[in-house]
């Protein structure tokens, strides 16, 4: 008997059949791109953690320092009976959020890592031994029912994960997590800011190369998963700043023109030299932005606090 519910809603091989889509779609596109949710196996887990702990990777540590400036604050504004945590990878930062929400009686994380929920559920339970935990496997930009727990309930979405999100995916999601917020009930949400553009390129191009194996682990994953024949060394790491668009876009770029066979899609890529796949774009946010698109979905910018830098930014808007 676990102390902890585990609910899956995505079926097994849900993640298998949303990859050959994936993969199917974005490499037999122009120009190709792959969505940045398959660096995430246990390997590309580890080097995200990594890549928290970089000197020039700052988003994290500001995040962490807004939270625990400001958690009891947060605490206070929304008296949450239920934390609801989407993309709760190993639930770390959420420390502070557990430690400052005196009336928390149940916590909800939905990630698709059912071995990250898992060992985020014990790590909790042993600090916080009366709280109902309801880890949900579950893609968190589906609409997800979640269980009948006691208000108000606080969803939170933090790291600046919603970055990740074209603008049409985002104005989805924030429908969907608006649907899951009663009267009363309210949104946590973390967005990397814009800023000066060394920055940036440098936070997604470290100087010791960690971001740089991230981004070729997605090849990795497809060969594994896939079957695939991909070279990961034959392809150079790109960190660029889009700046029309606000966001970094990290891409693969063949340095010469080669094929790689897929098998498991009957499928075989053709590359030119200097050919380039998308694998990442990570927005930036200024505030009225973040207050426009929350409020095109139904929600209302109540707090928004940065770090001392101001290079980050959490929010907190009501339904
Ligand atoms: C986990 C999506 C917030 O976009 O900054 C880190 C992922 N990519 N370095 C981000 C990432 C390259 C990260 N998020």
């Amino acid at each position: 008997m676990s102390p902890y519910q585990l609910t899956r809603i995505l079926p097994d091989d849900a993640m298998g059949a949303a990859l050959r889509a994936d993969v199917l779609h974005g490499l037999t596109r122009t120009p190709k791109e792959l969505p940045p949710k398959w660096f995430y196996d246990a390997r590309g887990s580890e080097l995200f953690e990594e890549i928290t702990r970089l000197p020039e990777y700052y988003p994290t540590r500001a995040e962490r320092e807004i939270l625990l400036a400001r958690s009891a604050e947060i605490a206070a504004a929304t008296g949450a009976r239920t934390l609801v945590e989407l993309g709760s990878g190993s639930s770390e930062k959420t420390r502070h959020l557990l430690e400052a929400l005196t009336e928390l009686h149940s916590y909800i994380p939905v990630d698709v890592s059912e071995s990250a929920l898992a060992g985020a559920a014990e790590a909790l339970l042993a600090e916080h031994p009366d709280l109902h935990v309801h880890a949900m496997i579950a893609d968190f930009t589906r609409s997800i029912s979640l269980p009948e727990t006691p208000g108000p309930r606080l969803v939170a979405f933090l790291g600046g994960t919603i970055g990740n999100l074209l603008p049409g995916e985002r104005h989805e999601f924030l429908r969907s997590v608006r649907a899951m917020l009663a009267p009363g009930d309210a949104l946590l949400l973390g967005t990397d800011l814009v800023k000066e553009e060394s920055v940036l390129v440098a936070a997604y191009d470290d100087a010791a190369g960690v971001t740089a194996e991230f981004n070729r682990n997605v090849l990795a994953v497809i060969n594994r998963e896939l079957d695939a024949d991909f070279d990961p060394d034959a392809f150079v790491h790109v960190a660029r700043w889009n700046a029309e668009e606000e966001w970094i876009e990290m891409r693969l770029r063949a340095r010469q023109a080669l094929t790689v066979k897929i098998p498991e899609l009957d499928l075989v890529v053709p590359f030119e030299a200097g050919e380039e796949i998308r694998t990442e774009v990570s927005a930036k946010f200024r505030q009225e932005r973040v207050r426009t698109e929350l409020a095109d979905a139904g929600l209302k910018l109540a707090e928004w606090w940065t770090d001392g830098e101001g290079r980050f930014a959490l929010s907190l808007s009501t339904a």
